[in-house]
């Protein structure tokens, strides 16, 4: 028996499945999760001692890599001066204002701690400043856990959402729709019925939780403009791709502003940190300037802020973000060559350094039901097939890659020379 498999036996007596979010349990993949010791730049290594291309960076976070020195550093020496205060730190004043200066639009930003908490806190805002109700997300988006943000599509468009979860009241439910993603026409028919009665459209600018996304041509443009046309706001769920797939997220990407930005992953630089910014006239009514209440005993904690200002350092040098996306460009890339000379049929998609991978006939993925008519035991096959020889890979064909700074080329031939021997066995 591996180290692995004796240590998930013993996790799974004290912790539910095992693990302390469920993706990381391979449910849908199958098979025992390697437990890691560590991680180095584009590199983790298993309890067992294998060394592996880690493509999931913990979901986002680690973008500059594992354990990257100048982080470490920050963080050793906030820790040196004490882990948390429950006062306000100058560090919090600073993280502020380089988000801020990311996202236009954004005159003001809370720090919290995950970004289930900034979705959650967004949308109580957006509740309080429009005196509306309901709630709109997509199919196939994730924006947390919290009880509103876990619904399904109800049937019918008038009709109300679904929980997805037990524990979660059909009241709650109710003040949630859900819309296919990418679905302008239902979208300007559910404006057209309710628009009155909705305070906020969520959602993912580029949807990296049904694999990698991107909106059509149009779609982002036209939710701003039925919530200009209505009242409604509109929150960028960028938990994900801010700070990812563009310097300012995908807003200065596809160049709509939302009235509301929720953040996440790379401002905490693998520290846990979300965050939820938007203009004054909306921020300032979150208490104690402002009615709304929104609270949390290690917002803006010191290590995590540490870890958050020394990883937008990285992140500031000029040519960033042209060298993560060329980078991710030359793997999809790649990718797709291996694919195609082995007669596999995939889409592969890409929006900065994170991309997804689908097997399937169709020739383009828009949206949560074509996704759902992907080849996932195929996914599965190709997966294992990577773990095999060393490349980690999203445990879920309904997740996205990440590239880092820390994946240089000798990585990604290593992971096409890989991707080329699952293939191989794959294709006969
Ligand atoms: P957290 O509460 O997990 O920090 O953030 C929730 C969240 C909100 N919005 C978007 C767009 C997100 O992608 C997430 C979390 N992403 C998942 C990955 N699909 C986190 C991984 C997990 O759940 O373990």
């Amino acid at each position: 028996m591996s180290r692995s498999e004796e240590l998930f036996q013993n996790a799974q007596k004290v912790i539910p499945g095992g693990v302390n979010s469920p993706v990381r349990a391979f449910k849908s993949v199958g098979g025992i999760p390697p437990f890691i010791r560590s991680g180095k730049g584009g590199m983790i290594t298993d309890v067992d001692g294998r060394d592996y291309v880690d493509y999931v960076g913990s979901w986002g976070p680690l973008i500059v890599g594992h354990a990257h020195p100048t982080v470490v550093e920050a963080i050793r020496k906030a820790a040196e001066n004490g882990c948390s205060f429950g006062a306000p730190t100058e560090g919090e004043t600073l993280l502020a204002q380089r988000i801020i200066d990311r996202f236009p639009g954004m005159e003001m930003v809370r720090l919290v701690n995950s970004g289930t908490e900034a979705v959650m806190s967004a949308v109580r805002l957006a509740r309080a400043a429009t005196g509306r109700d309901l709630l709109v997300k997509f199919e196939g988006c994730y924006h947390g856990h919290a009880d509103g943000l876990l619904v399904a599509a109800g049937s019918g468009a008038a009709t109300f959402g679904v929980p997805t979860s037990p524990g979660i009241t059909r009241a709650t439910a109710r003040d949630t729709l859900v819309l296919p993603y990418n679905d302008l026409e239902a979208v300007e028919a559910m404006w057209s019925l309710r628009g009155e009665e909705i305070a906020a459209v969520i959602v993912e600018p580029v949807a990296g939780n049904m694999g990698c996304v991107l909106p059509v041509p149009g779609f982002l443009a036209g939710l701003r403009r039925m919530c200009d046309q209505y009242g409604s706001l509109l929150i960028f769920d960028e938990v994900m791709t801010g700070l990812r797939v563009a310097h300012g997220g995908a807003q200065t990407l596809f160049d709509i502003h939302p009235d509301l930005t929720t953040l996440g992953k790379v401002i905490g630089g693998g520290l846990p940190v979300g965050a939820y910014g938007g203009p004054k006239s909306l921020m300032e009514q979150i208490a104690p300037s402002g009615p709304v209440y929104q609270a949390g005993t290690l917002s803006g904690n010191p290590l995590a802020v540490a870890a958050g200002l020394a990883t937008l350092d990285l992140l500031d040098a000029p040519g960033v973000y042209a060298n993560l996306e060329a980078k991710t460009r030359y793997l999809t890339k790649g990718l797709s060559q291996v694919m195609c000379a082995k007669n596999i049929p995939c889409v592969i998609n890409q929006a900065g350094s994170m991309f997804g991978l689908f097997f399937t006939e169709a020739q383009a993925i828009t949206n949560f039901a074509e996704v759902s008519k992907c080849n996932v035991t195929r996914f599965n096959q190709w997966f294992h097939g990577m773990l095999q020889e060393g490349i980690y890979l999203a445990p879920s064909a309904f997740e996205a890659g990440f590239v880092s700074l820390a994946h240089d080329e000798s990585l990604l031939d290593l992971t096409l020379t890989m991707a080329e021997r699952v293939a191989e066995k794959m294709h006969t």
